[in-house]
């Protein structure tokens, strides 16, 4: 077998691609040239948070600097200004994604309050007691807990497909579970401590069958694969801004528009109505109904800015990119004594999560992090995936399309390192 490295790096480093410049992408994000105790930052921590192109932090910077102002309230300039840039995300998210209707696009805090959102309102109307809610064992808590707190006040049932050795969900017993009690079914489109992808169209369109609909947790997908929810046949499709380069704060529910308009306010306050009598209010139409209050603004606006850079480069290409650090990422950790990859499947995104010998992953990370490797150690958010293969927690590495080939040497050479310390050399 040809190695990854020598099949790719036509013996200059960083260049692991042709097509793909990654030494010129990562002079785009600031921070990658910064040190953490005197060594390169070294960043394998974006399955929690990616970082910004400066582009994302110069529209942040500008909106503040010389363009802030409240939206859809009033009529000068710069409000007229403000509300355009806020619209045209709206717009470019839309696009993104491949909605529909540019009203099918809500803007929230992120992935937590989208799945929040849904479960507060179409729970509310749809889930009655003895209904059932049906979740994986591969969620993240932001996936588990709303259902649980809905089906807690309703008196309905969480039910919960199991996952197999490999972290898959098991289809077969997906099926079984299909049965007109299910209101709907809440999955995530791949898995954030074990990178898992699910075959969520097969998914869907089982659900479909059965006129369930489908809630899709797209947190750690819209990162790393293309997203077309009209394709996918999504009901709901939630994600994070700040887990595709934007700024945090910023998150979108997309929901279909028959849906959206059946389901009432999530929360009451200005912008979410039309008109308001202390006898009665009109509430506002799509997607306003769903956006109380003063939102994120710079953040909105910082966000267009990271899908117009995602626009700029060649994502094919970028693609291509991580899936060859992955390759190369899992080949070096299998070679290594002691280590052991949870959830090692064919049909991954560039997440690997692992444990080493019987050492505690918090001491690895610990470890890594003096050398200015940044790392997440622990359950992930994802407690009930770290029980069903019996351990506390895993080392997760979770790369981005800034990576490098020598970061992955540098990281398996710390971590050779970090089981020399810790005794087992
Ligand atoms: N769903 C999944 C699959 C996630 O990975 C996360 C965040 C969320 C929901 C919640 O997203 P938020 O933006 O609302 O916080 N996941 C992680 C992670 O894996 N490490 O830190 C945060």
């Amino acid at each position: 077998m040809i190695a990854v490295k020598d099949k790719y790096l036509d013996g200059q480093t960083d260049i692991v691609n042709k097509g793909f410049l990654v030494n010129e992408i990562r002079k785009d994000f600031p921070i990658l040239s910064t040190t953490v105790y005197g060594k390169p930052l070294i960043y394998l921590d974006n399955a929690a948070t990616t970082q910004k192109p400066r582009s994302v932090i110069d529209t942040t910077l500008q909106y503040y600097s010389y363009e802030n102002a409240n939206i859809h309230r009033g009529i000068h300039y710069l409000s007229e200004i403000a509300t355009q840039k806020y619209e045209e995300v709206r717009k470019k998210v839309k696009q993104f994604i491949n909605a529909e209707y540019e009203e099918e696009i809500i803007f929230v805090r992120g992935t937590t309050e989208a799945i929040n959102l849904v479960a507060s309102t179409f729970g509310k109307i749809r889930v009655k007691k003895d209904d059932e809610v049906l979740i994986t064992g591969l969620e993240h808590h932001s996936n588990i807990v709303p259902w649980q707190m809905l089906c807690s006040e309703k008196g309905a049932k969480l039910k919960v497909v199991p996952i197999n050795n490999f972290g898959e969900i098991e289809i077969e017993e997906f099926k079984k579970n299909l049965t007109e009690k299910v209101k709907i079914i809440a999955v995530t489109h791949v898995s954030n401590s074990l990178g898992v992808i699910n075959p969520i169209k097969e998914i869907i369109q089982l659900a479909h069958r059965n006129n369930i609909p489908v809630l899709v947790d797209g947190a750690q997908a819209v990162a790393h694969l293309k997203v077309d929810v009209q394709k996918l046949g999504a009901d709901f499709y939630a994600f994070s801004s700040h887990k595709v380069y934007g700024p945090t704060g910023v998150g979108v529910l997309y929901g279909k528009k028959a849906l959206l308009d059946e389901m009432p306010p999530y929360q009451g306050g200005g912008d979410m109505i039309k008109s308001v009598t202390f006898e009665k209010t009109i509430f506002n139409d799509l997607p306003y109904k769903f956006e109380a209050g003063t939102p994120n603004i710079a953040g909105v606006i910082g966000f267009g800015s990271a899908i117009d850079y995602l626009n700029s480069i060649d994502l094919e290409q970028a693609r291509l990119h991580e899936n060859i650090l992955l390759n190369y990422l899992t080949e070096s950790l299998f070679k290594m004594n002691g280590l052991r990859i949870i959830g090692n499947v064919k049909e991954k995104v560039p997440i690997v999560s692992f444990i080493v010998d019987n050492i505690h992953p918090h001491d690895i990370g610990t470890i890594l992090d003096r050398e200015g490797i940044a790392v997440r150690t622990g359950h992930h958010c994802a407690q009930p995936v770290m029980e069903h293969f019996g351990i506390p927690a895993t080392v997760r590495v979770s790369l981005a399309l800034y990576n490098t080939l020598d970061e992955i040497d540098r990281l398996v050479s710390a971590i050779k390192k970090a089981r020399e310390i810790l005794g087992h050399g």
